[in-house]
């Protein structure tokens, strides 16, 4: 069963009542008619929803494979190769309806044939194949890629299984495997022909190929095949369509006859099961490396693959290796394939007989290298052991690259030990480990961080040696959104809106929502943007009713925090401001609340044990809480089950108040921050990420911010007992947390919660204590500014017509123009 959540959008589109030809409505139920029949193999009488969604994407895939020929006929002089472990899709219907510009056509052909688009649109699952923000901003690059008319592959894993379903059992996180493919998928080609072989383990052998000059040569113990399958990203207006070339594993010998005679049925496709493991399941955590054998063989077998085929499409189209770095330019995304660095490498000196000099030329003026954190928990570094047994080739070259660096040192008198120890490639303090971002940064052009804030922290902390050595590597891209998604398609009525208020060129050019804050002091747009707002509320509650089993006011302030489960990102700050909360509001029974409803989603990776004690305590502050009649509706609270990216489609443009509350430096940027202030959320946040570069764009007077910066987050973090200083002056938050220690919301486990309340009172490594007064000062103001509807409505009008800037369109062109050196139409 997949989520309804589209049956709740409603049924209009953004572009402007274009007028449908009769004859394009006509071609395309005839196009789904018979996709139905031949390709599918049902009757309309047989067919079910998920039969309508697969026969209506195969019409639409035809159109965007026309588009597609248009788009390749001639080979461009330079291409963008973006490596990614995650790509968070989400679905891919209405993408391509609203790109196409055949929405309403669409809608019209399935009303013709007695089917429901919205219905249809709710059937197709969503691809799951990322955690959270970095897959979503990977996906955001490729539609805005295509859109903008940059040439552009995407590389992954099409993983059979993407991010695990999450169900609540008793308010705890139970975890299932996801199958977004058990129906196949409408959307992709496998391209048997684009195979390639991927080695692991061995040994490598030397040979003298003349006098003096040894040649290696790397001779695998196992292999195993990368299969490619391509989804098609057709841009806005079906301008270029790129693809998104995912790998599958399979085996070289699908079953080991001899085994299989001798009658070991099992044992006879064990060596399949190793290989397809590859492919076969996401790594569901999010800012932390799981450091296991597995996961290093997913990130070489995606990196390896991938760089076989753009190297071999490169030869054949340009006939000489040596000139890659003018056509093609490679973006790493985080450090899971960094690998990238010594295997491009390799490929140049043992395919390519290039000289190492000429090797390292081409490989560091094709890679460049995108930082997304500085936790370090999420810092990759593999086992020296682990790599030299997985990759010893590799081993060998990052060992040499290393040699070579740390000799450039000496060069320029930097010898001494500690400047050595902090830039070399290798960790020696924990053991011998290969450091995956020095690896990546070394081997790069660019190294980028995702947000003003987060790379001048990139600057002073974790790379600081390694900048110093060339100031001129490390850039800013801020992050960006697709607005075609989180507008267009999420938000149709308030983009109908924008059109009718500023012209339909808005669509082409989010700078024109400028326009809009001349009339955020018009009573009638402001009407009608509130009128808006109050559709999606309305349709946001019936899916709280559906899926949380919880009635909501939609006149309430909806107070959304969604995103993934992280101590860092503090929703156990949100939790215990609710405990406080519902305290007052227990003391004083009688004053007048601000009618609130609390929103979480979000999942937790299913070994972080306290981010899943988080969610519990959450579930369990909602179940008190809503059952408390003398709380009555003045305050709600709500854990949403299995979020998305379609959820997120549905609660964004619901949002009241948008909870950014991180400790100030440790989100490299966030980018639901600019979802729900281009949606007219207001934001509650700290001084982190990209939430400061929000404030400058919208106006410090339209955004609540509160607690340490990060310059004072450092500060306060190295004096002792910050916490219990913290805790014993604030009596409020003291309270909170000896209700959650007492267990008035775990009666059946007193003690439940007290590894979150023993962790806030000793150690508290995300200074939560420090910042909650001003925390609740700020969540009042806010209560106060809702209370003024018309001040409250221009704030958010405000917002919307100011976000242009985080169009994901601004953010790659800035790639092209300063990273890659690729000319834009
Ligand atoms: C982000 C990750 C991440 N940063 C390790 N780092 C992973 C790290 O599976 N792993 O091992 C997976 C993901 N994800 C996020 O990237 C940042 O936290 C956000 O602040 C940022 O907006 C996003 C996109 O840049």
């Amino acid at each position: 069963e997949h989520d309804a959540t589209t049956a709740a959008r409603p049924a209009t589109s953004a572009v402007p009542a274009l007028p449908v030809s009769g004859d394009a409505v006509a071609d395309l139920r005839e196009a789904i008619r018979a996709k139905l029949a031949f390709a599918i193999g049902k009757s309309p009488e047989t067919a079910r929803e998920r039969d309508w969604f697969a026969a209506t994407a195969l019409a639409l895939r035809d159109r965007i494979v026309a588009a597609c020929a248009a788009s390749n006929r001639t080979v461009p002089n330079k291409r963008v190769y973006y490596l990614s472990l995650e790509f968070l899709i989400g679905r891919l219907l209405s993408d391509a309806m609203n790109n196409l510009g055949l929405v309403e056509t669409t809608r019209a052909a399935l009303k013709d044939l007695g089917v429901d688009l919205g219905t249809v649109e709710g059937a197709e699952p969503d691809a799951a194949l990322g955690n959270g923000g970095l897959g979503r901003l990977a996906a955001c690059f490729m539609e805005s890629m295509a859109s903008i008319g940059l040439p552009a592959y995407g590389y992954g894993i099409r993983y059979d299984h993407g991010l695990f379903r999450q169900s609540f059992e008793n308010g705890w996180q139970r975890e299932a495997p996801e199958t977004w493919l058990a129906e196949g998928n409408p959307w992709e080609f496998a391209r048997p022909d684009a195979t390639y072989t991927i080695g692991f383990g061995g040994h490598v052998t030397m040979s003298m190929v003349s006098e003096g000059v040894i040649r290696r040569n790397w001779q695998p113990a196992e292999t195993v095949k990368a299969v490619a399958h391509d989804v098609p990203v057709v841009g806005w207006k079906g301008r270029t369509v790129n693809t998104l070339r995912l790998w599958k594993a399979e085996a070289e010998q699908p079953v080991d006859l001899a085994q299989f005679n001798g009658g070991d049925h099992v044992g006879a496709v064990a060596n399949r099961m190793r290989a397809e493991a590859i492919s076969r399941v996401l790594y569901p955590s999010d800012s932390t490396s799981a450091g296991q054998e597995l996961r290093l063989r997913q990130e070489y077998f995606f990196t390896s693959a991938s760089l076989q085929d753009l190297v071999r499409r490169h030869v054949a189209e340009r006939g000489d290796v040596r000139s890659l770095p003018d056509h093609a330019a490679i973006q790493l995304n985080d450090t899971h394939p960094a690998i990238a660095v010594p295997e491009l490498m390799r490929i140049l000196l043992e395919d390519h007989g290039l000289t190492w000099d000429d090797a390292w030329h081409v490989t560091t003026n094709t890679l460049n290298y995108t930082n997304h954190t500085l936790l370090p928990e999420a810092l990759e570094t593999w086992p020296v052991e682990l790599m030299e047994r997985l990759l010893p080739r590799h081993m060998q070259i990052i060992y040499l690259i290393n040699w070579m660096h740390l000799e450039e040192q000496a060069k320029n008198g930097r010898s001494d030990a500690a400047h050595l120890a902090s830039v070399s490639l290798i960790d020696e303090s924990h053991g011998r480990r290969v450091r995956m971002g020095h690896l990546a940064f070394h081997g790069s052009r660019r190294v980028n961080g995702v947000s003003a804030l987060h790379t001048e922290l990139m600057r002073k902390t974790v790379f600081a040696d390694l900048h110093a050595l060339d100031p001129d590597k490390i850039v800013n891209k801020t992050n960006g959104i697709t607005f075609r998604r989180w507008f267009h398609n999420a938000n149709p009525g308030l983009t109908r809106l924008a059109v009718e208020a500023v012209g339909a060129d808005v669509l082409d050019n989010p700078e024109l929502l400028k326009g809009l804050d001349a009339l955020a002091q018009d009573a009638s747009f402001v009407e009608r943007y509130a009128a808006v707002r109050r559709g999606r509320k309305e349709a946001l509650a019936e899916i709280i009713y559906d899926r949380a089993g919880v009635s909501v006011d939609p006149s309430a302030l909806f107070d959304v925090q969604i995103k993934r489960i992280h101590e860092y990102k503090r929703q156990l700050l949100n939790v215990i401001e609710t405990v406080a909360l519902y305290q007052a509001i227990k003391a004083e029974p009688h004053k007048d609340w601000t009618p609130r409803v609390k929103i979480f989603g979000g999942k937790a990776a299913p070994s972080y044990t306290q981010a899943k004690l988080i969610i519990k305590l959450a579930c369990d502050v909602a179940r008190a809480v809503n059952d408390d009649p003398e709380v009555a509706d003045r305050l709600k609270v709500v854990f949403l089950p299995n979020y998305s990216v379609s959820l997120a489609e549905a609660i964004i443009p619901a949002a009241d108040l948008s909870e950014q509350i991180s400790t100030a430096g440790m989100e490299a940027s966030g980018t639901g921050n600019m979802k729900f202030a281009l949606n007219g959320a207001l934001t509650v946040g700290t001084l982190d990420g990209a939430n400061i570069e929000i404030r400058d764009h919208v106006g410090a007077e339209n955004i609540f911010i509160f607690g340490l910066d990060a310059a004072g987050v450092q500060a306060r973090a190295a004096e002792p007992h910050y916490a219990r200083d913290a805790i014993w002056n604030s009596p409020r938050l003291a309270a909170a947390l000896d209700m959650i220690a007492s267990g008035r919301f775990s009666p059946e486990e007193p003690n439940r919660f007290r590894p979150l309340t023993d962790d806030l009172r000793h150690r508290d490594q995300y200074l939560l204590t420090v910042d909650f007064d001003d925390y609740w000062r700020a969540q009042r103001e806010i209560d106060a500014a809702w209370n003024d509807p018309a001040a409250w409505w221009k704030r958010a009008i405000h917002n919307t017509a100011r976000m242009a800037w985080f169009s994901s369109d601004r953010s790659m062109r800035e790639y092209a123009e300063e990273i890659w050196r690729v000319r834009v139409a």
